[in-house]
């Protein structure tokens, strides 16, 4: 069993410590705003006053606080707690807030590992948990049978942003799918038909279409949006501003798929109507050189 620290005790926190502590860790907790660890102490856990005593107590420290800015507060507080530390952030943030912050805390002499928690705090040691790990390796492969206990943990490589970059990665994915299903639920609701009752409809067509997915992924890594294309842009773009027309003539708002019929009219200008709509991803990549 390990010692470990746990710097921020919000909703995510308690989570982690609990599973911590079924675990069978040694746990020593620091809050901010100290009341947060007192369901903690029942269960096992010590409470330090500082953020610096729960990084001198262990030599690995979870922190897992609201954001950059807070996580930075804390690491001002306990800077000289960190030589030969280990600290793992799971704290959301930017990839260049993680790289900034994996300098930082290397620079004061302890091995940094960033993190992204894709689980919602109950489903934290449950079968669907994933944490996306990237930073030091070595802090990885030390404490990876600990870091197993809270879900699945994939390391993704030394660059400590790039668990930010796949974390925000998979929200954007997951917030355009709940984007499609907001504008359904509108649509259908201007007739008063109930969500949950479309949803019947809605749900095995989204899993339908999510077959769709690995070959516009082939074609975005080709390059090549014209090959094997079975439903043109340009027919799309007019079955979309068919779907907005609709939308405005039922006193929905837009809001949500304009830009995307934005990029299809552009891309269908340019004359590419006659390829994939996959081929919209060229008009919003990095270009090079930036
Ligand atoms: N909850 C969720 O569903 C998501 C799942 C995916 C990952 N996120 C990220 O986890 C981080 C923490 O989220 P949380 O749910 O624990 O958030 P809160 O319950 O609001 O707790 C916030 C904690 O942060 C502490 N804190 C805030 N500012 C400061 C500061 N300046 N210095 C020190 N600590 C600070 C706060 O302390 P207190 O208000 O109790 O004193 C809480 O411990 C977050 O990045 C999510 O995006 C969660």
């Amino acid at each position: 069993m390990a010692n470990i620290s746990i710097l921020g005790l919000g909703a995510m926190g308690q989570a982690l410590a609990t599973r911590f502590l079924q675990q069978g860790h040694r746990l020593t907790v620091w809050n901010r705003t100290p009341d947060k660890a007192v369901p903690l102490l029942a269960k096992g856990a010590r409470e330090v006053k500082s953020a610096k005593d729960a990084i001198a107590a262990s030599d690995v420290t979870v922190m897992c606080v609201l954001d950059y800015a807070a996580s930075a507060a804390v690491i001002d507080q306990a800077a000289s707690a960190l030589p030969g530390r280990t600290l793992v952030n799971l704290t959301n943030g930017t990839p260049a807030q993680a790289r900034a912050m994996a300098e930082r805390v290397t620079g004061l002499g302890a091995a940094y590992l960033d993190g992204g928690i894709m689980a919602t705090p109950p489903m934290i040691g449950g079968e669907h948990a994933l944490i996306l790990y990237s930073g030091s390796k070595a802090a990885f492969d030390a404490h990876a049978d600990a870091l197993k206990d809270l879900g699945a943990a994939n390391y993704l490589g030394t660059d400590a942003g790039l668990a930010s970059l796949h974390d925000l990665a998979l929200l954007s994915g997951m917030y355009g799918l709940f984007a499609g299903f907001f504008h359904a639920s509108a649509l259908v609701d201007s007739e008063g038909i109930p969500a949950g009752a479309f949803f019947k409809l809605l749900g095995p067509w989204m899993t339908a279409m999510m077959g769709e997915l690995p070959g516009y992924a082939e074609k975005i890594d080709s390059g090549r949006h014209d090959k094997d294309v079975v439903s043109n842009l340009g027919m799309q773009a007019a079955s979309l501003d068919n779907i907005l027309t609709a939308t405005r003539e039922q006193g929905v708002a837009t809001d949500l798929l304009d830009p995307m019929l934005d990029l299809f009219r552009k891309r269908d200008s340019a004359g590419f109507g006659h390829e994939d709509i996959s081929g919209i991803f060229e008009l919003i990549r990095r270009k090079s050189g930036k």
